[in-house]
């Protein structure tokens, strides 16, 4: 506790004056939130500086640096005021002031740099590292534009842009100082310099990256505050005289200006398919080299040799988007600070590891030469060097092998392979599930896995229990707490003390109250925002995530329609009410996904207004899915959809949010999936489909027939045709989605899984009306969930990958 309510309030009040010259009562809510920002910045700032104060030892700490094009950090206010066990006093001081402290938080813009899970996942394991105490600091962009906002209009997405920068950001701090040049385009010059090859790199196009850092503080520890580092591109300040203005040529002044400022201008959308375009490539390697020149005058200032740089500093890249990184710190070493290029390798290889979120080969980055060439042309020569001493080497250890070599070069057909850059440049590799490790080690990477079996290892991904369970569900944390105490805060393996409570009657019962109340909020949201009543005691059965077509929230409507025909059909089924709830966002450019949400809506639509249905089903499309909305949703879910083609979702960590709340996973045996059948057991969770391999050897060796599928289940056939036969409008909306199904052959299995999957939905259905069974399986989940916190994923970064000692357990 660094406050009582008393000297809360009077801090608070004395920071209003100072920046606003007046009393809080006078001031927006904008105006409350800020100063309640900058105050709690500062009591950081102190403790911080105590701290390094007390930090003299000479020998420096080993530092991580996490670098990710995307950091999905959601709201911070509300989660630092529970980090720094201040929430309830802030709450009745600011009551005390006439000041409602949600009204603050509401304030708050979402910071949204990120896509989905692979930057939701950077933004909770700079959270576990604060927390555990490792020195970790993060890498990224500061886009002036995050993810862009959706609108569903008329059922369909609109995109509107996201000006999450349009007041100001308290929590960021701009570091002028730390400003350093990345060059772009231009051309090397080799000169031979006492014998020694060197090289200028000419003409360059400079550009300035600024650092704005925020604050990121766990939980109980003030101790240790870390920082992500975000860089904004702006023009050199004598931008109109360094592009010839002087010689008249305005435009391409103006030119350069806006070139350079497109680099942090917008986070891409896409998350699923890589397009190769230039800017990309500059964002890429903006913030590498940026992130890298930091890191490197860091560690000058506390060593004077390089030898020691692996042992003091971690540089861990977040899919292949920072993969630069192995270039860049050759560049470095070698033109910068004189190092040899054998010295130079082992170094940058021992700093580096790398971690693979996908194996869609689609997303797989590759960069044509041209491009590379023309923007960043010493690098590309670094990367023709490493790719040529690679080949050599292998040639040489393996000669009978040239297939293996060109499986596996960096360099190919005028492409540079990212992925293969980053195995080659790294000392660790891995996946960040059990079954993606597997199919990395045996499929995707598998050439590399037999040059460098000893790279490879699986990290399966963990979520901040603390934000999506202790912030996200205050209720349900209270009955954690009061029953087994609040070590499981701190330790989230401890959930497992409430297993002994599975068969105490009036604990479950308490549980299902939490749960009733958690859906009555979403429920009130969703009445607000749409003007749809949807009933809290029927089944809230959740889908959110991106959509994309290997996710499968077809597989899912097509269910629902199904149920629909099915219960209009025969009113007196025995199925119980259902409220379905669908949220996501879909890139710009995906069409065919942009026709899912079409389809949703178009159901929703229909269902909702039936009243021969007697509400006894509700679609919803919650518009917008982003952490905020993510944190009202997780704590009111009773099923949690996971139905992605098995094979194709690397991990998955929705699902683990969804379990750490109580919801029951319904799902395909992909990514995260099987480890969390493992923890719970196969009869608190429900699995359907096709296993891995099967859908693996379907892709390879064929057999498939989707048609065969279709004709031989008349439900089936039936929902597959009301997508064309006008029962849905008479649009053509849906002939692509049709199409995908029969004359494309299903790539994603949706109508093989589709018997299988109702089943197992109708079963769910009907275990759910076994309320006190239900509620202990429930119960199961959250006791269980602990191994999915991102503590517990950083602990082995941090033993297996990054060598680096951690507070396991911090005292209170
Ligand atoms: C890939 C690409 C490809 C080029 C275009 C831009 C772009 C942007 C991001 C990505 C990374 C996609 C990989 C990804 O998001 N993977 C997700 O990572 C989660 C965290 O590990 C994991 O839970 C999900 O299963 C996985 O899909």
């Amino acid at each position: 506790m660094i406050w009582l309510k008393d000297s809360f309030k009077k801090a608070y009040v004395e920071k209003f004056i100072e920046i606003q010259g007046s009393m809080p009562n006078t001031g927006t809510s904008w105006e409350k939130y800020r100063a309640l920002v900058v105050l709690i910045k500062e009591k950081m700032k102190i403790s911080q500086a105590a701290e390094s104060m007390n930090d003299s030892s000479p020998d420096q700490e080993k530092q991580v640096y996490y670098f990710s094009l995307e950091f999905l950090i959601g709201k911070l206010l509300s989660y630092y005021l529970i980090n720094l066990g201040i929430k309830d006093v802030v709450q009745e001081g600011l009551e005390e002031l006439g000041i409602d402290l949600e009204d603050l938080i509401a304030e708050e813009n979402d910071a949204a740099l990120g896509n989905g899970g692979l930057g939701r996942l950077s933004a909770c394991y700079l959270d576990s590292m604060a927390f555990l105490g490792i020195p970790g600091q993060g890498n990224g962009i500061r886009y002036k534009y995050g993810l862009f906002q959706q609108k569903i209009v008329n059922g369909f997405q609109v995109e509107l842009p996201d000006n999450w920068l349009k007041n100001e950001y308290p929590w960021e701090m701009r570091k002028s100082d730390n400003t350093v040049v990345v060059k772009f385009k231009g051309h090397v010059r080799t000169e031979s310099i006492k014998g020694k090859l060197t090289f200028f790199h000419e003409d360059y196009e400079p550009v300035l990256a600024v650092p704005y850092d925020i604050p990121m503080l766990g939980y109980g520890n003030l101790n240790r505050i870390n920082n992500l580092r975000l860089w904004s591109a702006e023009p050199i300040k004598d931008d109109l005289d360094w592009v010839s203005f002087n010689q008249g040529d305005y435009s391409k002044a103006v030119a350069y200006r806006s070139e350079v400022e497109a680099i942090s201008y917008i986070l891409y959308p896409e998350d699923s398919s890589h397009a190769g375009r230039e800017l990309r490539l500059r964002q890429e390697y903006f913030f590498t080299a940026a992130g890298l020149s930091t890191i490197i005058r860091y560690f000058k200032k506390k060593n004077n040799s390089f030898s020691g740089f692996a042992r003091k500093v971690a540089i861990h890249i977040n899919d292949t988007h920072p993969a630069l990184c192995v270039p860049e710190l050759m560049r470095i070493f070698m033109d910068e600070e004189d190092l040899g290029w054998d010295e130079a390798w082992n170094i940058t290889v021992n700093t580096i590891s790398f971690t693979n979120h996908t194996i869609l080969p689609e997303a797989l980055e590759k960069w044509p030469v041209e491009i590379m060439k023309s923007q960043c042309p010493r690098i590309y020569m670094i990367i023709e060097e490493i790719d040529r001493r690679y080949r050599e080497e292998m040639h040489h250890m393996h000669p009978e092998k040239r297939d293996l070599i060109e499986h596996t070069a960096i360099i190919r057909d005028g492409q540079i392979h990212m992925a293969h850059l980053a195995v080659i440049g790294s000392n660790s590799v891995n996946g960040v599930a059990e079954l993606h490790t597997k199919i990395l080690k045996t499929q995707v990477l598998k050439d590399f896995y037999t040059i460098y079996p000893y790279k490879f290892n699986n990290k399966t991904n963990g979520v901040s229990h603390r934000r999506f369970l202790l912030e996200a569900n205050p209720d349900l944390s209270r009955l954690i707490s009061e029953s087994i105490g609040e070590d499981w805060i701190r330790q989230s393996e401890s959930l497992e003390k409430l297993l002994p409570y599975t068969s105490d009657t009036a604990f479950l019962e308490k549980l299902a109250d939490v749960k009733y109340h958690n859906k009555c909020r979403l429920a009130n949201y969703i009445n607000d925002k749409m003007n749809i009543q949807v009933d809290p005691s029927s089944i809230f059965d959740i889908q959110v995530k991106r959509i994309h077509a290997y996710k499968r929230q077809l597989l899912n409507i097509l269910k629902i329609m199904d149920l629909y025909n099915r219960w209009r059909e025969d009113p007196s089924m025995d199925i119980y009410p259902t409220t379905f709830i669908f949220g996501g966002k879909v890139a710009p450019g995906y069409q065919y996904a942009k026709s899912i949400i079409k389809l949703i809506t178009t159901m929703a639509q229909r269902i909702n207004t039936d009243p021969a249905l007697g509400g006894k089903m509700k679609v919803i499309f919650l518009e917008n899915f982003n952490v905020s909305l993510a944190e009202m949703i997780y704590p009111a879910a009773d099923i949690s959809e996971q139905i992605s083609t098995a094979s194709q979702e690397a991990s998955g960590t929705g699902n683990m949010k969804f379990m750490l709340n109580g919801a029951i996973t319904l799902g395909t045996l992909d990514g995260a999936n099987v480890e969390i059948r493992r923890a719970v057991g196969d009869e608190n969770i429900a699995i359907f489909g096709l296993k891995a391999n099967e859908v693996m050897n379907y892709y390879q060796w064929g057999g498939y027939k989707s048609w065969e599928e279709y004709q031989n289940f008349p439900r089936l056939k039936r929902v597959v045709d009301q997508l064309v036969d006008g029962s849905l409008g008479s649009s053509n909306e849906f002939a692509g989605i049709y199409e995908s199904l029969l004359r494309d052959n299903d790539q994603y299995f949706v109508l093989k899984d589709f018997r299988s999957y109702t089943d197992t939905w109708q079963k769910v259905n009907l275990w759910y009306q076994h309320k006190l069974s239900w509620a202990s399986s429930c119960l199961v989940n959250i006791g269980k969930g602990g191994v999915f916190s991102s503590d517990r994923a950083i602990k082995e970064y941090a033993d297996d990958i990054w060598h680096v000692p951690y507070q396991n357990e911090i005292p209170g």
